[in-house]
């Protein structure tokens, strides 16, 4: 059994009084097994000490917690499921596309607040190395905001003001690398004993061709295996540095506890400003084994589950979200869905969701996705989904072979197919103007790049002036975002697609940015559009009035609330999803939506009671019955509720 590290009661009770030195050592003593065990597991012997000098950062960030968070935490800890609410919607900008600074942010709330939104991420906004960045996410220095964006100070008054509003922040946490501009990244090249064994260099190409044999590309087109040559490295002698990403990005050693401890110094700091969600990036990644994908190691999870235990004893209001864009099987366990159940993130992007609408779309056909979500396995009541249609990533196909067969299809090709739909060189039921993005030669794997608005044949239609289509494209945007919208977990809602902004071409005038076509998805908020959002009758208005309608309906739901899961129903028509949820607590809900283009009937009874709910919102209001079954109209969704 370990014990609380010696004078540690004492020096709790020095720097923050009495009370909250009770509230912080009752903290530390209800994780103190599993800190202990999982710093044995990830670092044998030095665990002993390594436990003292961990809970020390926590509890100096407990300290320096300013009183206003304090107080946030107290409330979270009386509501530990607050971000689980039916009323927590998220919107997703990066700062200067949306507003321009951090200081202009406050000012245009009043946009956000119209949409419902009551969590906000903004994409990442630390100091990143100058020139490419891969839009923020080679940060050189956790400590300051991009000096383009504003200050920290400016951050912490956003924060502030979010808190007002009864908002939250997000911001993203890059752990898995840094720049190689980052100060340790230097001082490791250096030979500056502070930072030895902070990354990891291999003299020759022997080990870094046994890793690459097993680890997949990222970045296969300008930055294909794992390692990329540092002259300076080892002493000058050179070596092939670890960066799973792009070469500027240096993978951190987390065999090395230093490295962890370093990195809780600058999570409990950064949560300290006013940070309440942290999208972690790249997780799966963050420990590596010889013969491995190098992704989803059980070590990866211990590590997580060590640094969140940690973050809450110094900061229990905060929570992570895991960012694993990975398959189904693996990505659950991000929650901590573990034989046993150990904290580790509370929230995830349920990528599954996302992909298969998408895939669902493209066939006019919903049984991969009730074939794929059915078998998915529940998450802890304690977390949540994080639902959304669109990110500022790719989307990558995470259509599973077993989950592709079981429902006749053959995986390779049916990633095959979406990619050529999307990309718009399947001539299909609607023009997609995606773009490829990483197309493998090798393995024949590409991803997709572009806007819901323009995935959705809707920039199509604006172009070729064809009023079919543009409804039918508009009614494709609705329906995604009225499953997202309903089906649990916390909605994102992606900058831009409030007004259905098509591709943006922007991008390919900034030489930094010219080579990632993920640029294409991340257009500036188009704020003259957003006052054409007033009339009803303009497509901006059109879609606007639809998310602010997702976004009321939704908060009256109480079967919308985490704890619980949704659970997908075949209701006897192959091209209509149907998702039914019951909250512990009383109430059933139950969402619709026809992936086909053609009206399609479901059996009422299958649904229990499911014809007499009323209907909560709808593309078409209640649906009409015909002989005991619920006619759905083409890309037609709705929601009852009890
Ligand atoms: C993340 O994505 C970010 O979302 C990307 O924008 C970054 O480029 C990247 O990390 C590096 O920081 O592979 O194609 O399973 O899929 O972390 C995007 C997680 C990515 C990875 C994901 C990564």
């Amino acid at each position: 059994m370990t014990g609380m590290p010696p004078g540690l009661a004492d020096e709790a009770a020095a720097a923050l009084g009495e009370d909250e030195a009770d509230a912080f050592l009752a903290r530390a003593g209800l994780v103190l097994p599993d800190v202990a065990a999982a710093l044995e597991r990830l670092y044998g012997d030095r665990a002993g000490d390594l436990l003292g000098r961990a809970l020390r950062t926590a509890l100096q960030a407990a300290a320096e917690r300013p009183t206003a968070l304090r107080r946030l935490d107290r409330r979270r800890e009386i509501d530990p499921g607050w971000f689980q609410s039916p009323r927590v919607q998220g919107y997703v900008c990066y700062v200067d596309r949306f507003c321009g600074t951090l200081r202009e942010l406050p000012g245009k709330l009043d946009h956000l607040e119209a949409l419902g939104t009551t969590y906000l991420h903004l994409m990442p906004l630390l100091r990143p190395r100058e020139g490419e960045n891969d839009g923020g996410y080679a940060v050189a220095d956790y400590r300051a905001v991009d000096p383009r964006l504003g200050t920290m100070a400016d951050l912490e008054a956003v924060a502030a003001t979010l808190h007002g509003r009864g908002m939250s922040l997000c911001i993203d946490l890059v752990l898995n690398h840094t720049a190689r501009e980052h100060r340790w990244a230097r001082g490791w090249l250096a030979g500056d004993p502070a930072y030895a064994g902070f990354y990891t260099a291999f003299p020759d190409r022997q080990l870094p061709d046994a890793y690459d044999a097993t680890i997949p590309e990222v970045f296969p087109d300008r930055a294909p295996g794992s390692f990329s040559w540092v002259p300076e490295a080892l002493g000058g002698a050179g070596g092939w540095v670890w960066t799973t990403f792009w070469p500027y990005q240096w993978d951190l050693d987390y065999t090395n506890p230093e490295v962890t401890l370093a990195v809780l110094g600058e999570i409990t700091w950064l949560a300290n400003r006013g940070v309440d969600v942290f999208r972690m990036d790249a997780v799966p990644f963050m420990w590596k084994r010889l013969g491995t994908t190098g992704q989803n190691l059980p070590e990866a999870h211990v590590l997580l589950q060590l640094l969140h235990a940690l973050t809450r004893v110094a900061a229990p209001g905060v929570v992570f979200k895991a960012e694993a864009i990975v398959a189904p099987d693996d990505l659950v366990q991000y929650l901590g869905a573990h034989e046993r159940y150990r904290p580790e993130c509370e929230l995830a992007y349920h990528n599954q969701l996302m992909v298969l609408l998408w895939s669902s779309l493209a066939t006019g056909d919903a049984r991969l996705a009730r074939q794929a979500l059915g078998r998915m396995r529940p998450i802890p009541p304690a977390t949540t989904w994080c639902t959304y249609v669109r990110g500022h990533d790719d989307i990558g196909w995470a259509v599973t072979d077993a989950d592709a067969a079981a429902v006749g299809l053959d995986g390779f090709a049916h990633r095959r197919f979406l990619n050529d739909f999307y990309s718009g060189r399947f001539v299909g039921s609607f023009v997609a103007r995606g773009a490829l993005f990483q197309e493998n030669e090798a393995t024949g794997d590409a991803r997709i790049s572009g806007t819901t608005a323009s995935l959705c044949g809707i920039e199509d239609a604006l172009d070729r002036g064809d009023d079919a289509a543009l409804e039918a494209g508009l009614r494709r945007l609705g329906l995604l975002y009225a499953v997202v919208y309903g089906f649990g977990g916390i909605p994102l809602l992606y900058s831009g697609d409030e007004l259905a902004q098509r591709n943006d071409a922007g991008y390919l005038a900034d030489p930094a940015l010219a080579p990632d076509n993920r640029w294409m998805h991340r257009p500036p908020l188009d704020w003259a559009a957003t006052a054409r959002a007033g009339d009803p009758r303009s497509l901006e208005g059109r879609v606007t009035a639809l998310v602010r309608r997702l976004a009321d309906a939704r908060r009256g739901q109480p079967a919308l609330a985490g704890g619980t899961e949704s659970e997908v129903v075949d209701a006897g028509s192959d091209a209509v999803l149907v998702w039914r949820r019951r909250h512990p607590r009383g109430g059933t809900f139950v969402g619709l939506a026809n992936v086909s283009a053609r009206p399609q009937t479901v059996d009422a009874d299958t649904v229990t009671g499911f014809g007499t709910f009323p209907c909560v919102a709808g593309s078409d209001g209640a649906l009409p019955v015909e002989d005991g079954r619920l006619v759905v109209p083409g890309l037609g969704w709705a929601w009852y509720a009890e």
